[in-house]
Order: structure tokens, then C-alpha cells, then sequence
């Protein structure tokens, strides 16, 4: 099944996704998502200058090859943009061959592990009252595992709460400079600890609760705010510190039994190879839109499971849908799946160019039998929302140093 033509397209409704389509001489083709949130057009054009040449006439059934190819072949390893060219090709590769296969993509990596798919939502709120408010609603949808994130009082924004904006779609859809965000660790621990309490008192234990750090604190304060957190039994507590240095997170994990995710910006296993071998995390949040697709995914997990960590991948608005239907085949298979993040299906005109197959009940997702990933991508919807620069912001402590965002 020979690769005839790959075509990159970018749409933004509402923010930009980068998706691939790899098309075959016999006319199956194969979807992939590309996006990588601000630096959009540097994957485009590696993927159109440097990668689709190299791949025309190859056998598409031949996924292996093709990934080491694009990855040892190449000689430079790693790298964002990189990685998330390996991983849309990857991904649309799998994608035909289910087709081919007539057969959904979690089959052809070993079946269901499990029927559904558990979620978790965000509750994003002005104050700790109206984050809990936020939570009661999505409690009441059936949620069983619950994100929460407050404005900090005395900064004028704070990551995760949209102030005015609707959805996370206005959030970030017109940001053509990076705008600067304030940042004070000693504003955060006074406002966190009465979100945690106060939304154990009111909702008890049976349901899930998350946080989401983005990477402020350092080792010694994530330790700090593990130990704090523990009465409130966290279901995780992400990105509390960057590990870089992986060696960092023995100092969290020696102080707090809080379980403790991380990976959303992992391009690969070498990101996380220490911290899972050390077992000094829980949840992998790798995303296959960055970390090379689902071969790459696929491989992480089952490294992952031998130390007892699960995976829990990254479903921010900022993965296009073609990615969420990969993680679904990959969530509903994996021994060891943890949780998947869910913001929603998509905002109505991004909904009018990726048509999802998947079902969300009761904060459960189930992922349908169609062949392949099971998701379409309309060009002509797409080419009424054209791609428009758009950043992420930048963090800043009150002083003015750059922080971590
Ligand atoms: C999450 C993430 C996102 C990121 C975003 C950056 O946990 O969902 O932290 O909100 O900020 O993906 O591009
Ligand atoms: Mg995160």
C-alpha cells in the first residue's frame, strides 16, 4: 500500500490545530494532528520541506520503519517539532491501517483492556466559591474526577481561569504577541489550601479531585504543597516542579505521599525514563501529539507499567481532536490507563471539521468500532478558518524575572 501523497493543512477555529493526511495509492487515507501550540508553522514546514518528500512510494502498512526512519534516520533526535511531525504521520499511519484492517485501532494494539474511558473536567473558577460552584455542576453531569484550579487573589490573571472569556477557544484565539502573566509562589499557598479543604467539606471522598501546579514551584515548595494536600487526597497533583533534572522530583517524592503527574511537554521516553524507573512519579501525562504518535505512546506505556505508573494523557484544547481519538484507542487498550483529561468535544466550528466518533456519558468517554481512529476531517470547513499567529503567554515574578508559564 504505497504513500502517494501527505497534505498539511491548518485551520483555526477558534485556535490553530496543524493536521496530515497521508493518502495512499489505493485511495485509503490516514489523519494526523500536528499541533504544537505557538510554534505552529515550524512543524508545517518541516513536515512539507523535510519530511513528505522522503516518504512517497514507501509502504504505509510499514509504521515501524517509517517512525525509526523519521527518528534514528534523521540524525538530530528529540525535539518538539520534530517529534510532533514523526507523531502526525505516525498517527495517520495507524489510522490506515485500521481502515485497511476494517478494524478500530485499539484492536490492532491488543484489544479492550477496559469498556469506558474515565474523565476529568476542569472547574475553573474566579475564587475558591466559584471554582467549587463549578465543581458541584460538573459532579452533577456525572463527572467522577474533578480539576481544580482558582484565580490567586492579588494577581491580575492566574493560569487555567478564563476571567472573560467563555471557553478556552476565546482564551487563546487572538494572541498575536505573547502576553505577560504575573506569577508569586507566596499568593499561591495562600489561597490553596482553603480550595482543597473547602471542597473536601462540601463534596467528601468519593469523588476525584486534581491540580494542576503548571510547573511554578520548585522541588522543596512541590514537597511543601504535596504534604499540605495530603488530608484532601489528591487523585494527582501535576507538574508541581519542571524535571528537567529528573534526579529533582526525589526531593518531592521523599516528603509527600501526594501522587504526582507530569509529561504534558514530554517529546519522548528519555524525558521520563529516570522519573518513572526511580518510581518517583504516578501518572504519565504524556500526549501523542508530542511525544511520536501511538507507537511511541504504546511503547511509554508499557515501560511505564512494569514500575507502576499509569498514564493519564494530556487533553488540553490545544490537542486537536485527532489526537483525543488516538489517546482514546490507546486508553481503552493500556493495562495500565490511569485517567484521561477532557475539556470538551470541541467548540461548534471546530466541531464542523472534526467529526468525532466518540461518546461522552456520564463523564465516561466510549470510543466507537469504525475502522481506523474513527474520526473525519472536512477540508472545506477547514479552509473557512484560516490559521492565525497565536501565542501562549509568558510568565513573570512580580520583580520581573521570567518564570516558568
Ligand atoms: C493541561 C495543560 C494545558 C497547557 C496547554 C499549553 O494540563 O491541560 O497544562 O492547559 O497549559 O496545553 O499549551
Ligand atoms: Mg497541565
Amino acid at each position: 500500500m504505497k504513500i502517494k501523497e501527505i497534505n498539511v493543512y491548518v485551520c483555526s477555529p477558534g485556535r490553530n490545530f496543524v493536521t496530515v493526511k497521508v493518502i495512499t495509492e489505493e485511495g485509503i487515507y490516514g489523519l494526523g494532528d500536528a499541533t504544537l501550540n505557538g510554534r505552529e508553522m515550524a512543524v508545517v514546514s518541516y513536515l512539507q520541506e523535510h519530511v513528505a518528500p522522503c516518504l512517497i512510494g514507501r509502504n504505509a502498512h510499514d509504521i515501524e520503519d517509517i517512525w525509526q526512519y523519521l527518528y534514528k534516520g534523521v540524525y538530530w533526535r528529540k525535539g518538539p517539532v520534530n517529534m510532533a511531525a514523526i507523531a502526525a504521520i505516525d498517527m495517520a499511519l495507524w489510522d490506515i491501517k485500521g481502515k485497511a484492517a476494517g478494524l478500530p485501532v485499539y484492536q490492532l494494539l491488543g484489544g479492550k483492556s477496559r469498556q469506558a474511558v474515565t474523565l476529568y473536567a476542569h472547574a475553573s473558577g474566579e475564587n475558591v466559591e466559584d471554582t467549587l460552584d463549578k465543581t458541584e455542576d460538573l459532579i452533577k453531569q456525572g463527572f467522577k474526577a474533578i480539576r481544580l484550579q482558582s484565580a490567586v487573589p492579588g494577581l491580575n490573571v492566574t493560569y487555567g481561569v478564563l476571567g472573560d472569556k467563555k471557553d478556552y477557544y476565546e482564551l487563546q484565539g487572538n494572541r498575536p504577541l505573547p502576553p505577560e502573566e504575573p506569577w508569586s509562589t507566596q499568593k499561591y499557598f495562600n489561597m490553596i489550601e482553603e480550595l482543597f479543604s473547602k471542597a473536601r467539606a462540601r463534596f467528601g471522598n468519593d469523588v476525584h479531585l486534581l491540580h494542576d501546579v503548571h510547573s511554578r514551584l520548585t522541588p522543596i515548595e512541590s514537597a511543601k504543597l504535596g504534604k499540605l494536600l495530603e488530608p484532601y487526597n489528591l487523585m494527582f497533583l501535576e507538574d508541581a516542579s519542571i524535571a528537567e533534572n529528573q534526579d529533582s522530583y526525589k526531593i518531592i517524592r521523599h516528603h509527600t505521599t501526594t501522587p504526582l503527574a507530569i509529561g504534558e511537554t514530554y517529546n519522548t521516553i528519555w524525558d521520563c525514563k529516570d522519573l518513572i524507573q526511580n518510581q518517583l512519579i504516578d501518572y504519565l501525562r504524556a500526549a501523542a501529539t508530542h511525544a511520536g504518535g501511538i507507537t511511541a505512546l504504546r511503547r511509554m506505556a508499557d515501560f511505564a507499567s512494569i514500575y507502576n505508573v499509569k498514564t493519564a494523557p494530556h487533553g488540553a484544547p490545544d490537542l486537536s481532536p485527532i489526537c483525543f481519538a488516538a489517546h482514546m484507542h490507546l486508553n481503552i487498550w493500556a493495562p495500565n490507563f490511569g485517567i484521561q483529561e477532557f475539556v470538551g468535544l470541541g467548540n461548534e466550528q471546530s466541531k464542523s471539521i472534526f467529526k468525532q466518533s466518540i461518546e461522552v456519558k456520564q463523564g465516561m468517554a466510549y470510543v466507537s468500532d469504525a475502522p481506523g481512529l474513527g474520526i473525519e476531517f472536512d477540508e472545506e470547513a477547514a479552509k473557512e478558518f484560516p490559521y492565525k499567529r497565536s501565542y501562549l503567554p509568558v510568565s513573570r515574578l512580580e520583580d520581573g524575572t521570567v518564570w516558568n508559564w
